[in-house]
């Protein structure tokens, strides 16, 4: 849009009085955030309201992306970045003595997810919005959002995150869209004597579903789409039968708060409810917006509309969808079944079988008396038609209701015309492996969408200096399309340009510096190599093997502490799961290590350990920025994609990685002579599954470096860690250490001192990093965004 500074100016200050009442000179932080998040909303609303009206007129196919987790991260500068004036509010809040980096800090992060899942649909909205494509986002507007985390003594503390209490700048209430969702009671089918079975049901508990849209503005174009997110409340006509406070509490409850748990199922009654209440308030909506806008019959709403099932927790989609058509709209079974697997389409972004979703039966069925019934008959329905074409065998592998469970996978995929998988590895391993008796059924269902990131977000965004350098030497087209970044590839040779891109890596890590030293009172050199490792704490993703070898450099700098090295900060961050234990200790023993080494005055500016608290989507967009290397460690076949790894290539960071994920298309894409692999392969990974044969306790035995490692666990080298030194060590001795940490550190010390060698050219570094940066344009989420819109939803963008 177009706006001068002066007009900007003059909004701003107008809205400050009569938003708050107040005049500039007086105005606090809380207060300029306020008027300016409003000035914003001004911005785009009208041009939210035309696209609205542009997409009810224009007929054309929408998408429906629903998740139950979310993570924007704060929407401020993304919102100003994608309306094009960024620079220009910048400026203008200057010339008022306003720092808009200062005021940003205002706003809470908008964290409704835990990790790389909920972050992934946040880039697929701000993806789908700047390609013009019409997908709205479909979740729950939890009250409270992941955990704060707070690091005390060493130890993880979780606080709660009250992300809403001052009030949430970009959402609309929408109160006459509000549809009702019912649980439990009693349902029978009565015939209505013209063939067609109505439900009946008493004694069910209501809860009110009230939408807000938070609106997901494009990159320099006209689409707004939306993100639609339900809170749970009282019907105002309540049933005097269920106005007690246990109800209310109970009601309330329903998207109170965030599970989190990060790949991981704990298969509790309300998370299960949560998983019904989006998706049924989802589809009614839907529906209702359907009735409303379009003259088709509901017999065609394939055409029009498409619904995704980001993992299973809304695979109950398949089954509500089917009884709303069915009992509500009186489609018969067939065709609503026809309708429901063609609206259908489904991700799965794990194989981890603590992940998989299986509902005992006995809860669905008191929980969801009516859905439990459609899901008995798809799959009885299902069993009977296949059973002759591909035998008992296939058959009960496949079956959704099994062993007194409900397979959430095996609904959605049977549901569904498409299951896809989040990076090509990944993608093979759901065929061949994980999911391949349903591929043998259902082959042209199976397909690939490898992850990608909002790279406005990770490059414009959260690294300017960087932006400037590629605006300077290559144009400013790879803004608008990151395919363009491989024309810096002609510069590989260019020292000029070499040497502006280590400028701006040194101005990243000066930044990086200034906040570890705030937040954690160490002072961390920015000339040593910063080796981040950042994600989810999570066994798989071997944070210890991290550990091990920043143990091993301890102790080499402890037996020759004068010897010529280079200077290395390894900085973490990562929340573990509350309830996780495993994790939480090697959270302690990563801040044991740290005060260890970071206080030993042997060791001095050689190497520092970082554990800087409460990594989130803002925190990142300091860190990422500042790697020399990313840490990409996930025993090969476990990490379905990781997104984090795409976000620090493109900053030109180095990878270290093992051949697990993205990480392989990325070796790919950027050379794999520009990074470092190492580790066992995932057919290896699976050989040891086979042949039973992994003995950790061996390589414990027998390597005295590992041994010597292990050791300082648990002989109080680590101070402080007993029993947490202890978890670990036996984890990795007595339970033959599930991850192969110990098989794969010697390999890892290799790839370490590897790329220790090739830091040391700094020009030689410099060009592989221009290399990584260069080919990151595969890895934008507008390339997946349109592959999804392709191949799997058929929606078109708007010209
Ligand atoms: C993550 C995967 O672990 C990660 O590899 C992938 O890049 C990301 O999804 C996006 O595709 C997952 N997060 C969750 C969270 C829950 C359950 C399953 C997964 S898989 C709650």
């Amino acid at each position: 849009m177009k706006l001068s500074t002066e007009q900007f100016k003059h909004d701003f200050e107008e809205r400050l009085t009569s938003k708050f009442a107040i005049e500039l000179a007086k105005a606090g932080a809380q207060e300029k955030y306020g008027a300016l998040s409003s000035v914003v909303k001004n911005y785009y609303s009208s041009i939210w309201a035309a696209d609205n009206h542009y997409k009810d007129e224009s007929n054309k196919k929408q998408a429906y992306y629903f998740s139950i987790e979310f993570l924007p991260g704060k929407m401020l500068k993304s919102n100003l970045l994608n309306l094009g004036i960024l620079d220009t509010v910048r400026e203008g809040l200057s010339d008022l003595g306003i720092d808009l980096d200062e005021i940003a800090l205002e706003e809470p992060d908008m964290a409704i997810g835990n990790g790389g899942l909920g972050r992934l649909a946040s880039c697929f909205m701000d993806s789908a919005a700047s390609t013009g494509l019409p997908l709205n986002g479909n979740g729950i507007r939890y009250r409270y959002g992941l955990f704060k985390q707070k690091i005390v003594d060493g130890f993880q503390v979780e606080l709660p995150d009250s992300w809403l209490d001052n009030g949430n700048p970009w959402e609309v209430r929408r109160y006459d869209k509000a549809v009702e969702v019912c649980f439990g009671g009693e349902v029978w089918l009565e015939d209505d004597g013209e063939g067609h079975f109505i439900p009946h049901y008493q004694n069910q508990e209501r809860v009110l579903a009230v939408p807000y849209d938070t609106p997901m503005v494009g990159f320099e174009n006209t689409t707004v789409n939306n993100m639609c997110l339900w809170r749970s409340e009282v019907p105002k006509d309540l049933d005097l039968r269920f106005q007690n406070l246990e109800y209310m509490n109970q009601t309330a409850m329903l998207s109170s708060e965030l599970y989190p748990n990060d790949s991981d199922y704990n298969g509790q009654l309300l998370r299960l409810k949560q998983e019904y209440f989006f998706v049924s308030a989802g589809l009614q909506r839907i529906l209702h917006h359907y009735k409303a806008t379009k003259q088709a019959p509901i017999t065609h709403i394939s055409d029009f509309i498409s619904v995704h099932i980001n993992d299973t927790h809304p695979a109950l989609c398949v089954a509500e969808f089917m009884r709303l058509l069915i009992d509500e709209y009186r489609i018969t079974w067939e065709r609503a079944w026809n309708i429901t697997v063609k609206v259908m389409s489904y991700t799965n972004h794990t194989i981890l079988s603590e992940a998989l979703e299986k509902w005992p039966e006995e809860m669905v069925k008191s929980l969801l008396p009516r859905l439990y019934q459609i899901i008995i008959e798809i799959d009885r329905r299902r069993t009977a038609e296949l059973l002759p074409k591909v035998g008992a065998k296939l058959v009960h592998s496949t079956r959704i209701v099994k062993d007194g469970q409900i397979h959430m996978a095996h609904l959605a995929i049977i549901g569904s015309h498409s299951t896809n998988g989040v990076a090509k590895l990944h993608s093979d391993l759901l065929k061949d492996v994980e999911l391949h008796d349903f591929y043998l059924i259902y082959p042209e269902r199976f397909n690939n969408k490898t992850n990608g990131i909002a790279d406005r977000r990770w490059s414009q965004i959260a690294n300017e200096p960087l932006s400037k350098v590629l605006d300077e030497t290559i144009g400013k087209k790879w803004r608008s399309d990151l395919k363009e970044l491989k024309l810096l590839e002609s510069y590989k040779e260019d020292d000029a340009t070499l040497q502006r891109l280590q400028e701006a890596k040194y101005e990243d890590k000066v930044k990086l510096a200034k906040l570890i030293e705030e937040r954690n009172g160490i002072v961390v050199n920015p000339t040593a190599l910063f080796d981040v490792q950042v994600k989810r704490l999570h066994a798989y993703k071997r944070q210890l093997l991290n550990v091990f070898h920043i143990m091993k450099l301890y102790f080499e700098i402890k037996e020759n502490p004068t010897a010529d090295r280079t200077a290395r900060v390894h900085i973490f961050g990562a929340k573990a799961a509350p309830g996780y234990h495993y994790a939480k200790a090697i959270i302690k023993c990563i801040n044991e290590i740290a005060r260890l080494i970071n206080n030993d005055p042997d060791i001095g500016d050689q190497l520092k350990v970082v554990f800087l608290e409460n990594y989130n989507v803002s925190l990142a967009e300091v860190i990422i920025p500042a790697a020399n290397v990313g840490e990409q460690i996930s025993l090969a076949s476990k990490e379905a994609s990781g997104t984090s790894n795409m976000k620090f290539m493109l900053n030109g960071a180095l990878t270290i990685g093992t051949l697990d994920g993205a990480n392989i298309e990325i070796f790919e894409a950027a050379g794999y002579e520009n990074g470092f692999v190492f580790g066992l392969t995932k057919d290896e990974v699976y050989d040891y599954y086979k042949n039973s044969n992994y003995n950790s306790r061996d390589i414990y035995e027998q390597n005295p470096l590992v041994h010597r490692i292990l050791d300082a666990f648990v002989d109080g080298t680590i101070p402080n860690i007993s029993a947490e030194g202890q978890q670990i060590f036996d984890s990795l001795t007595t339970y033959n250490d599930e991850y192969f940490v110990l098989r794969d550190f010697n390999d890892y010390v290799r790839a370490q001192e590897a790329l220790e060698k090739c830091y040391q050219d700094q020009k030689a570094w410099t060009q592989a990093a221009l290399m990584n940066i260069a080919n990151a344009g595969h890895f934008s989420s507008d390339r997946t965004i349109r592959e999804y819109a392709d191949d799997i939803w058929h929606i078109k963008a708007k010209k």
